[in-house]
């Protein structure tokens, strides 16, 4: 993946028709483009591949599961043209080790703590761990809370140079310059950039924040 921008558009938009075209509009201006579950159960799996000829794409699956399942469901998603894959890292070392393998050339992003307020109570008391199964699983790289800075710090210090990918930027609370400064190589931002009336001017916005910190 690209970092150009440090820009990485979540694509939670139901409607494919107008993902498609937000996709289009926007990704000149994103290093590559998440969807997640709401576009994939709306759009069919097929939608994988139609954004994969716009963009690289970011399968926010949030896998979460017994290491033959992960491997079937990763293998589904880099075989449609998935650049990376998110997955849960709390299943442990043999589930990470597995998808790591299943993904191939493609990546695997894994979760530590995330962005949300209930993301304090289980995982955040066990995302150093985790973050230091991911280093020694092979992971690309790992998603840590815009929402909390200071948690991007501690896990940048683990991760070494490792990817950090954080989201919970606008919507959510979290200052896209402050993640960068934390040590964040991408800010990942859905809401605020694909519920806005014009995506691409909001993409470039964020763009143009966290551009003189990368
Ligand atoms: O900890 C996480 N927080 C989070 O928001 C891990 C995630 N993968 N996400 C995803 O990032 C979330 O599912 C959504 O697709 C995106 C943030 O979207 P928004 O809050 O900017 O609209």
């Amino acid at each position: 993946m690209r970092r150009d921008t440090g820009l990485i558009l979540a694509l939670d938009e139901t409607d494919a028709a107008k993902a498609v075209k937000i996709a289009e509009a926007v990704s000149g201006t994103a290093d590559a483009i998440k969807i997640n579950w709401p576009l994939i159960l709306s759009a069919g799996p097929e939608i994988i591949t139609r954004i994969s000829e716009i963009s690289d794409v970011i399968c926010d699956l949030k896998v979460a599961d017994i290491p033959n399942t992960v491997r079937l469901i990763v293998e589904g998603a880099v075989s449609r043209n998935a650049s990376g894959v998110i997955v849960h890292a709390f299943t442990g070392e043999d589930s990470l080790r597995e998808a790591v393998s299943a993904a191939g050339k493609a990546q695997i992003f894994a979760v530590t703590e995330m962005s949300h307020p209930g993301g304090a109570t289980f995982t955040a008391p066990h995302a150093e761990e985790m973050t230091e199964m991911g280093v020694r699983c092979g992971v690309a790289g790992f998603i840590a809370p815009a929402t909390r800075p200071d948690r991007i710090r501690t896990i940048r210090k683990i991760a070494g140079d490792l990817k950090i990918l954080s989201p919970g930027v606008g919507a959510q609370g979290g200052s896209a310059s402050s993640a960068i400064s934390a040590g964040a190589d991408y800010i990942i931002v859905g809401r605020t950039v694909y519920g806005a009336k014009d995506p691409l001017s909001a993409a470039s916005a964020v763009r143009d924040e966290i551009r003189p910190l990368l």
